[in-house]
């Protein structure tokens, strides 16, 4: 892609409004753009990053084998007041009326839908397990929407619903799903703990929330600091190695406020083990057991002629708040440098070739480079304009494309000045750069 062609609206300077770093970023180099109070349109460089953790979001989800779907965002308010939340969702809930004079309402949440779907479609104990997701709008109305995608009224969701016969089969899917968002989150190169959580206006008693560490985050927590040296390499999906991956979180103290209680956590965590600080929530999962499938009647019939209620739990990501989440966690605000994990840079790699007027030679071979790369699947984005060599590099290292070859002097013959963002340059050739990036690819 030719710098020049790319829809990006980039600003000089911070825009005053936005008050974390993510909402300075994304508005300055044109990712998002307000339409109203905590509603944004996508623009090209936005949208390219939010579609590619969509997709690690997906793949992971399959890979436990949750099966996607796609549920509506305007529901009927039938379904909501079947299960009582009608009136206790209140004011975030956005409620629309049909030309019917019907209410419906534009979904915060898929609980109630989803349990429709079931009920009508499924009779049998032995069509259960079932593990269902869809990634789709949501609309809540915040009374305060802030910091842009992290907080917004409009926001796209990835969320999941399990269906099962007994608690104990629950609680399995429950660690598929929790195993689930510790590789998804590890893919996006995020460390994201699961803290135990209160479970609000979902219902249930089990609960948590994954939450990555930032000053700027809304959520307050109480952690062993233990739990970050936690590794999870765990891929068994087998029910006891479930249960086993979740012990070994959860033996280690690690809750947000609302489940804080100070004499357990005095008592559990040794003083220099202490953490007491502020993250951001990209992930939510819920048990509440027959909370909807008992008020919407969503049963199975049993071996025995005899008839139960499904068993539920519901599995939220972030996706559009989990833009700027990456972004908090990775952008250098100070030296206004972004680099974004290759999994979902927008570009892979900036190719910055120095041009002179009327000298076409070093955009030549960008274009010949860009060839090479597209052979190899690499995405590179190619500054064609003759603006000056430094503003060049300031605004590629604010788009933050992990790796950067610049195309000047010392970019000579078959050697290339290669370097990722941020480090040193060496200068190698245009094979073994390909190499470096395919390797890095694979291993995500
Ligand atoms: C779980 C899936 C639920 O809604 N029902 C279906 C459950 N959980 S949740 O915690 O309320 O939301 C899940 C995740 O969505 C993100 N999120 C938001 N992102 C941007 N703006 C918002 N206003 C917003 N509200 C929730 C969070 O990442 C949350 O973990």
């Amino acid at each position: 892609m030719l710098l020049s062609k790319l829809f990006i609206p980039i600003l000089k300077n911070n825009p005053s409004e936005a008050k974390i770093k993510s909402h300075q970023l994304m508005l300055r180099v044109g990712m998002i753009k307000q339409s109203s109070a905590g509603i944004y349109s996508w623009l090209p460089l936005g949208f390219k990053v939010m579609k590619k953790i969509e997709e690690i979001v997906r793949q992971e989800q399959n890979k436990i084998g949750a099966q996607e779907i796609l549920m509506p965002t305007i529901q009927s308010s039938e379904i909501w007041k079947e299960s009582g939340r009608y009136e206790d969702y209140g004011e975030e809930m956005l409620r629309i009326k049909d030309r019917q004079n019907r209410d419906m309402l534009y979904g915060p949440t898929n609980e109630e839908q989803v349990t429709e779907i079931f009920r009508s479609s499924l009779k049998s104990y032995k069509s259960l397990p079932q593990l269902l997701y869809h990634i789709q709008w949501k609309f809540r109305d915040e009374i305060r929407p802030r910091f842009g995608v992290m907080r917004g009224r409009e926001f796209y969701m990835k969320d999941a619903y399990s269906f099962d016969i007994s608690d104990e089969e629950a609680f399995y899917s429950y660690n598929k799903f929790f195993l689930s968002y510790l590789r998804t989150f590890k893919r996006l190169s995020l460390t994201a703990i699961p803290m135990a959580a209160d479970t609000g206006p979902i219902g249930g008693n089990l609960s948590h929330e994954f939450i990555i560490l930032a000053d700027t985050g809304e959520s307050k927590i109480f952690t062993d600091k233990r739990i970050f040296d936690l590794n999870s390499n765990d891929t068994e999906l087998e029910k006891n190695s479930l249960r086993q991956m979740r012990k070994k979180y959860e033996k280690y103290y690690s809750v947000t406020d609302e489940k804080f209680n100070k004499e357990e956590f005095e008592k559990a965590v040794s003083e220099e083990n202490r953490l007491i600080t502020k993250g951001i929530e990209v992930g939510h999962i819920f048990y509440f057991g027959d909370k909807y499938s008992k008020a919407m009647n969503a049963s199975v019939d049993l071996p025995g002629g005899k008839k139960d209620f499904v068993k539920m739990g519901s599995y939220g990501i972030g996706v559009s708040r989990l833009v700027g989440a990456i972004i908090e966690a990775k952008y250098d605000d100070k030296n206004e440098i972004m680099k974004w994990p290759l999994s979902v840079a927008p570009y892979d790699i900036a190719l910055v070739p120095m041009i002179n007027k009327n000298d076409t030679a070093a955009l030549d071979k960008a274009n010949n480079i860009n060839k090479e790369l597209i052979k190899n699947n690499i995405d590179a984005l190619i500054d064609d304009t003759e603006e000056n060599f430094s503003s060049k590099i300031k605004k590629m290292n604010l788009i933050g494309a992990p790796y950067q070859v610049i195309i000047g002097k010392k970019s000579d013959g078959d050697l290339l000045e290669f370097k990722e963002t941020g480090k040193q340059t060496q200068n190698i050739s245009l094979k073994k750069i390909v190499e470096i990036i395919k390797k890095q690819k694979n291993s995500n």
